[in-house]
């Protein structure tokens, strides 16, 4: 008898299965093995076979089609790029920023905008704890975001602002939460869903601390919303390291597009050549100065890592 599921979480060749009726820990059979590279097999949001070995255990037979994923991009050896899948079905990514505590960080956030871009999944800001900000600094910080098509919410975890429409867009997709520590992606995910109860704080800072985990830890159903399912990650070291060709980083910054291929000189990089349509169109203010200067610092620190 086979079952189908989501993967739901995946270690130590290990993975979580959740079918309509039961979380099964499955292997991976034998032949699926010889089939690709091991790590990108099977991950978290695959949509599998299985069959029931026990009660709670069971064994991966067929992994469905992928309809998107999310990866990693690597330099790997002789040129060539590596890359890792890390999330496969995933329908969108929800960045979190603090609006204080930590800062809000516009050099962060575009370069996560960036990564989403790149692996062609659309992305949320959220701006959370509006508390500890004034609405006009919030509104401002914002509104180049929303200038440029990105749906952004507001949110406040105590009093519960702007989490209602948070949940809308959550409910019967697939998402992952990314952002930096402290932000209050789990407290987020708690208030969108209380059954969750992720450990927040100072607690969850604890359990993180030298654990080997790779961005996505592990997808969460959200039954109280009708459906879809959510990753809280752990941190975001890895996504630090994430890197993608220098030619590519202008087509992820989504409001440079209309001005590409407009240069003077087709392998234009938009920092210092001359008749540059990019360089023209910041003079101007169609594209914001700010958003303009983390695509110049992310090219610069691309370089100095070699
Ligand atoms: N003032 C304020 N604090 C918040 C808000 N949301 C979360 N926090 C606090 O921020 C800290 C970090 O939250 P946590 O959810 O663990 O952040 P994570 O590391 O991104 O998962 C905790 O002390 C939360 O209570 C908010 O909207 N306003
Ligand atoms: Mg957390
Ligand atoms: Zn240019």
């Amino acid at each position: 008898m086979t079952d189908t599921g989501v993967i739901l979480r995946a270690q130590s060749g290990f993975f979580w299965v959740q079918t309509a009726d039961a979380v099964l820990r499955c292997r991976l059979r034998g032949r699926l093995k010889k089939d690709r590279q091991s790590s990108d097999i099977a991950v978290i949001g695959d949509q599998v076979d299985v069959e029931p070995t026990s009660p709670n255990e069971g064994a991966i037979t067929h992994v469905h089609p992928r309809q998107s994923s999310f990866s990693r991009q690597q330099p790997g050896p002789r040129g060539q790029w590596r890359e890792d899948v890390l999330i496969a079905n995933l329908d969108q990514v929800v960045l979190v920023m603090a609006c204080a505590n930590p800062d809000w960080n516009a050099r962060m956030l575009d370069r996560f905008l960036m990564i989403a871009e790149h692996n062609q999944i659309a992305a949320l800001i959220v701006a959370n704890k509006t508390d500890l900000l004034a609405p006009a600094q919030v509104a401002a910080m914002v509104q180049p975001y929303e200038q440029i098509g990105y749906p952004v919410f507001a949110t406040c975890t105590p009093t519960g602002a702007g989490i209602a429409s948070l949940r809308e867009h959550l409910a019967g997709r697939v998402s992952v939460f990314t952002g930096m520590s402290g932000v209050g992606k789990s407290s987020l995910l708690n208030a969108l869903q209380p059954g969750l109860q992720l450990a927040t704080g100072a607690v969850s800072a604890t359990l993180n601390k030298g654990r080997h985990t790779t961005v996505v830890a592990e997808l969460h159903a959200l039954p109280d919303l009708g459906g879809g399912y959510v990753a809280d990650t752990p941190g975001i070291r890895e996504l630090a390291a994430w890197r993608i060709p220098d030619a590519d980083v202008a087509w992820c910054f989504r409001e440079m597009r209309p001005f590409l291929g407009q240069c003077e000189f087709n392998n234009c990089l938009h920092t210092h050549e001359p008749n540059c349509a990019i360089q023209a169109a910041v003079a101007t203010g169609e594209i914001s100065p700010t958003r303009y200067e983390s695509y110049v610092r992310i090219l610069e620190k691309q370089e100095r890592s070699g």
